[in-house]
This record gives structure tokens, sequence and C-alpha cells, in this order.
């Protein structure tokens, strides 16, 4: 006798390779350190902040300067981007033909005039959560300010307004809610990098935690 759930109950044979230890997720999973803050477009504003005096300090302040600064208007006023991306979960789901419009870390650099910036950002949040990135990683088009996600506003339980992404590296580094980047002259951990997981991050190696 066949068992059909047996079947049913399979998991979809993906049309590509996906990362070692990954599975096809077809839904898209709510993944948050904490509840969904209510952010306001109206006085939400994305700043990219300098190193402070204080070095590696997450966060607006610490003696850094404001070296850009956009609200809501500005940041629709700007060239916008379209990009199609896999996206891949560190607890091992991935989405593949996810598509998203927003405006290039390239972009935002230009429009402030940051020629040369430093090596590493720490990117903050409404919410108070943090994750860091190597400036690399954010420029030449692989990193994004996401207001719309499948042709409609970006959900606030996904991160709207306004949510950064970084496709090629797990999503826990796509900050949800995300207000600025400080830039940082040395890597520094963020929220889930000082927990254990890995300061970078890369799917295709599996870099999920600390020594991976
Ligand atoms: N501000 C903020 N951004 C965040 C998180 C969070 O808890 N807070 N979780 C991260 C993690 S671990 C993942 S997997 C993705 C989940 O995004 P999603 O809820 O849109 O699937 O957001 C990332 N960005
Ligand atoms: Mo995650």
């Amino acid at each position: 006798m066949i068992n059909n759930r047996f079947f049913l109950r399979r998991r979809p044979e993906p049309p590509r390779p996906i990362p070692p230890g990954q599975y096809l997720e077809d839904g898209f999973p709510v993944l948050s350190a904490g509840p969904t803050p209510r952010v306001d477009t109206a006085t939400w504003q994305f700043t990219i902040q300098s190193t402070g005096a204080n070095g590696s300090e997450a966060g607006p302040g610490g003696g850094s300067e404001t070296l850009g600064s956009w609200d809501w208007d500005a940041l629709n006023a700007l060239p916008q981007t379209d990009l199609h991306a896999d996206i891949h979960c560190v607890t091992k789901w991935s989405k593949l033909d996810t598509d998203w419009r927003g405006v290039t870390i390239d972009t935002l650099f230009e429009d402030a005039g940051i020629t040369d910036p430093d090596d590493f950002v720490m990117a903050f949040c409404d919410g108070g959560y943090t994750t860091n990135l190597p400036v690399e990683d954010l420029i030449d088009g692989r990193g994004l300010l996401v207001h719309t996600y499948d042709g409609e506003p970006l959900a606030p339980e996904h991160g709207g307004p306004v949510r950064l992404l970084v496709p090629h590296l797990y999503f826990w580094k796509s900050a949800k809610w995300v207000r600025g980047l400080k830039f940082m002259d040395d890597d520094a951990p963020g929220f889930w990098e000082a927990g254990g997981y890995n300061m970078y991050g890369e799917p295709w190696r599996e870099q999920r935690y600390t020594g991976d």
C-alpha cells in the first residue's frame, strides 16, 4: 500500500543548488528577537555616522558625526533599484526568487559624498538590534535599503518601512527597521554575533557560528 502522506510531506526539490544544510521554504517566516516596533514614516530618518571618539561603539552618538541623513521623502526621491535574490536564514530555510525595491548603499554614499568609507559598519535599528558588516559587502550593488517586497510596501513584521537587504549573507545581516549605519575602524560584533553567531555569515561556506 502506498502511503500518500509520505509524498505530500516531502520537501520540494530545489530547482538549483542551495547552500549546504539549507531547505526550501515557500512561505516567508518571520524571525524577530523582540516585538515589531511601530515606525512612523513621518518622523523616520536614516543616518550614516562616522566612527566616534569611542571607536566601535554601536548606535548613534559616541562622539560621531552625521555624514548623511535622509527622511522618508528624501529616500524615495533617490534613484530606485530592483533586486531579485535568494535569501538564506541561519535557521536553515532558504527562499528563492524574492523581489525587492529600494536604494543601493552605493547611491546613499554617492548622495552623501562618502568616497573613502571605513572598512566596517554597524547597522542599528528601531528596537535596538544591531549587526556588523564589512563595507565591501554593502557596495557594488550588493546591499540595499528596501521599502518594497513583491511590489507591495514592506510589511512591518518583515522590517517595514525600511530594512537592510544583503542577500548574499545569512539573513540576520539584513537588519529590519534599520535606522542607520555607523562606520567602524575595526570589526565588532552586533546582537547575534556577540551571542555566538559568525562575524561574517557566508551561507555557501556555512559560516553559522563563531569559528565556522
Ligand atoms: N531589527 C531586527 N532585524 C532583524 C532581526 C531582528 O530580530 N531585529 N532578525 C534577523 C534574523 S535572525 C532574520 S533570519 C531576518 C528575518 O527576517 P524576516 O522576519 O523578514 O524573515 O531578519 C533579521 N533582521
Ligand atoms: Mo535568522
